[in-house]
């Protein structure tokens, strides 16, 4: 059984994971890149190693590095955290041959579910619902696919077998033009996952994403812990996530956690994993995709269950049964995450890169923020725009708004520009409080036209604001930020929303 964990990662997901260890007495080793020296992960590890320089493919993914950095330092297990090398096959069987202890899923379920269409396949054999669509793995030719094009229907999507996040996925309206779609979705495909292998879908049109949390042990117990609403993203990057989701009830809700438990069980899944599916108008649902790992979001999950799923990840590599059966996962409340992205939502959310010279980080009841940044440390280009979480915790859907609301507002960044503004314009639109989006929603029918940019002088009001308040010198007359309009209204919106839900 392991006791000194490597963490194969960085940012706030490293952080989270050295805390999971802390608690459980696990000794921690981190790995940095030469840009992330003086990185949070670096300094809350036990020990701290090198991996060479910035960009990912010289540093979080050389798999031998860390393996050798594992040995040399006795790390007798790997947490790979998400992206990276966390849905490596052969990451995680090379571990097992090292007698490294990979926390997550078996080398097998890790290729199973990584081939899209190998993953349609074996769920469908468990009598799990997809879309309807092509059925064979392998490869297919374009003569195979223009042939069975027409009994799918059209408009379907080519979606790209190594698929995920959109890449190689090609919109088809009809037969005439799927040759030349064929052609640009396996060149994309070839190029971004070096196979340009593609299946076809029938395209579910207006439809959410909802996605549910597994945990499972290696005794065969699987067990869900309800779901999570993603609808809100932007270019296939997720930016909000909520549990529970506003468009599922308990009859459909305990409908997909039993056919997630059977998708993951078809690949005889262990550890923690993520089932996605599409839920269209009428409330038909298809499994889309398994996440072979802890996901970005897992936060929201742990705030209406009050589970540690880190720790239960630690748990069950370590051999353990799950500490839960499925009756005993209780829901408690409503928990909303926000993305803090180093990007400018007024400038097509062009990636903001800098110093991060002050901040200052909400805090009060039932605010949550993970992140691996702090005053000081600087933003490069060579990684995911991602610098924190805020994650919110309210006893309904209405209060945890009002609460993200309150702690976008108390919530300072200065030296680089971030997404906390889109934020704020969401949490004040009509159709995101009543519940009203599909995964449409932030591109075609939301604008940040009438949100207010942050000018210059009050970049540099926030910044001298943030000194004095660091000071511990509260002149609260200083402060220019920006406020809700419609705060005088919350208390009653509240209410008529929560009579209308009743
Ligand atoms: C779909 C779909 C509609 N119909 N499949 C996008 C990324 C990839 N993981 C699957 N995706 C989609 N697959 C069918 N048959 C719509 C999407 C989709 C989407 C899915 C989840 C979250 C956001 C999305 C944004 C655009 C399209």
């Amino acid at each position: 059984m392991f006791n000194k964990v490597l963490i194969a990662n960085r940012g706030e997901i490293a952080v989270r994971i050295i805390r999971a260890c802390r608690e459980l007495g696990l000794e921690t080793v981190a790995v940095f890149s030469e840009a992330d020296r003086n990185a949070l992960h670096v300094r809350y590890a036990d020990e701290a190693y090198l991996l060479g320089p910035a960009p990912s493919r010289e540093s979080y993914l050389r798999a031998d590095k860390i393996l050798d950095i594992a040995r040399k330092s006795g790390a007798n297990a790997i947490h790979p955290g998400y992206g990276f090398l966390a849905e490596r096959e052969d990451f995680a069987s090379k571990c097992a041959e090292l007698g490294i202890t990979f926390i997550g899923p078996k080398p097998s379920s890790i290729a199973a579910m990584g081939d899209k269409a190998e993953a349609r396949a074996t769920v469908i054999k468990a009598g799990v619902p997809v879309v309807p669509g092509t059925e064979d793995v392998g490869n297919m030719t374009n003569d195979d696919l223009l042939r069975i094009a027409p009994s799918i229907g059209f408009p379907l999507l080519i979606k790209a077998t190594a698929g995920g996040g959109g890449k190689g996925m090609r919109e088809v309206r009809s037969l005439e033009e799927m040759p030349t779609l064929l052609a640009s979705a396996r060149r994309e495909a070839e190029s971004a996952f070096g196979d340009g292998n593609v299946y076809l879908e029938k395209l579910v049109e207006g439809a959410r994403h909802i996605e549910f949390q597994i945990m499972a042990d290696s005794f065969g117990n699987v067990i869900h812990l309800g779901e999570r609403e993603c609808s809100i993203q932007r270019r296939h990057q997720k930016l909000l996530e909520e549990a529970p989701s506003p468009f599922l009830d308990d009859e459909l809700r305990q409908k997909m956690g039993d056919v997630a438990v059977r998708a993951a069980k078809s690949v005889d899944y262990v550890n923690a994993g993520t089932i996605e599916f599409l839920v269209d108008k009428d409330r038909n649902f298809f499994f889309l995709e398994m996440n072979t790992r802890l996901q970005v979001e897992h936060p929201v999950t742990e705030m209406v269950t009050g589970i540690d799923i880190v720790a239960e990840q630690l748990r069950v590599a370590r051999g353990r049964q799950l500490s839960y059966t499925q009756e005993q996962v209780q829901f408690k409340g409503h928990a909303i995450e926000c993305r803090v992205n180093a990007e400018d939502p007024f400038n097509n959310f062009v990636p903001s890169t800098g110093r991060i010279t002050h901040s200052l980080i909400p805090t009060g009841p039932g605010v949550r923020v993970d992140t691996g940044v702090y005053p000081g440390f600087e933003i490069t280009p060579f990684y995911d725009p991602m610098i924190a979480k805020l994650i919110v915790w309210g006893e309904t859907r209405a209060q945890a708004i009002l609460r993200m609301r309150r702690a976008l507002e108390e919530y300072r960044i200065v030296g680089v520009r971030t997404n906390i503004p889109f934020h704020q314009t969401l949490m004040d639109s009509h159709r995101f409080m009543g519940g009203q989006f599909d995964t449409r929603f932030v591109e075609e029918r939301f604008s940040m036209d009438d949100a207010i940019e942050p000018s210059e002088a009050n970049s540099e009001i926030a910044a001298i604001l943030a000194t004095l308040v660091s000071h511990n010198e509260t002149e609260r007359s200083a402060q220019k930020v920006r406020r809700n309009e419609r705060d005088a209204s919350n208390w009653k919106w509240v209410g008529r929303w929560e009579r209308m839900h009743r």
